[in-house]
């Protein structure tokens, strides 16, 4: 999402993290953390962590500029990029792994976890969302990188069964905007039907989405 709305054309290769594609040894030479994205560089070595391969990208390629102007704003657009990185996805993720049949036999799965997992993710919603107030985005006026983070944590979670709760009026009124922008057409439809590249790989997403999504991508599909 944040290549598209830079307008950054940069070769792409999937890796199905469902069926551990990213766990192969030679994936872990490239990330011993397993975790996608990855950036290969151009001398061969490998950059990793979403918000470093980000500010790289800012840094080589300012214009349009999605991290702020003055040393205060691109503080504030850190900030809320934080927040929404492991705040919300952090949370999203830490219910679907306590929860999912995926990470049954991959984790010690905890209902405690999931619940402070809940209470936390509402806490860090709140905040986003009284961030975001009447604004078009999460920094204020402009687009900057926490609203890429911000929607690929909603989709996850929309992915995940995990709900945004109807009363963060503001997050659902900036999520139905953010929708329509051009960067957000090629977002999959449904991840877990993009993703897999066999069919054993499809069975097994499907398998992993809760009963109401598995509905929805039944009646799409
Ligand atoms: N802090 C890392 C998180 C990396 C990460 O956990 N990515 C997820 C994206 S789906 C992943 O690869 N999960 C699959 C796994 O860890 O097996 C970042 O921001 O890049």
């Amino acid at each position: 999402m944040y290549l598209a709305e830079k307008g950054l054309d940069v070769p792409f290769e999937p890796i199905d993290i469902v069926t551990g594609e990213n766990r192969t040894p030679e994936f872990l030479e490239k990330n011993p953390l397993g975790g996608l994205p990855v950036l290969e560089l151009d001398d061969g070595t490998y950059l990793t962590e979403s918000l470093a391969i980000i500010t790289y990208f800012e840094e080589l390629h300012p214009a349009p500029n999605m991290l702020g102007a003055t040393p205060l704003e691109r503080a504030r657009a850190r900030e809320i990029e934080r927040i929404c990185d492991i705040g919300v996805m952090g949370n999203v993720a830490r219910i679907f792994q306590n929860t999912s049949p995926m990470f049954a036999d991959r984790i010690k799965q905890s209902s405690q976890a999931a619940e402070e997992g809940r209470t936390r993710l509402a806490n860090n919603l709140a905040v986003v969302d009284a961030r975001i107030g009447d604004n078009p985005y999460v920094a204020g006026d402009r687009l900057t990188i926490g609203d890429c983070t911000l929607f690929a944590s909603l989709e996850f979670g929309a992915f995940a069964g995990v709900d945004v709760d109807p009363a963060w009026a503001n997050i659902h009124r900036w999520w139905t905007a953010f929708k329509l922008r051009p960067s957000a057409a090629g977002w999959p439809e449904d991840a877990a039907l993009n993703i897999p590249s066999t069919p054993a790989a499809t069975s097994l997403a499907m398998s992993v989405l809760s009963d109401r999504r598995r509905d929805e991508v039944h009646r799409a599909t």
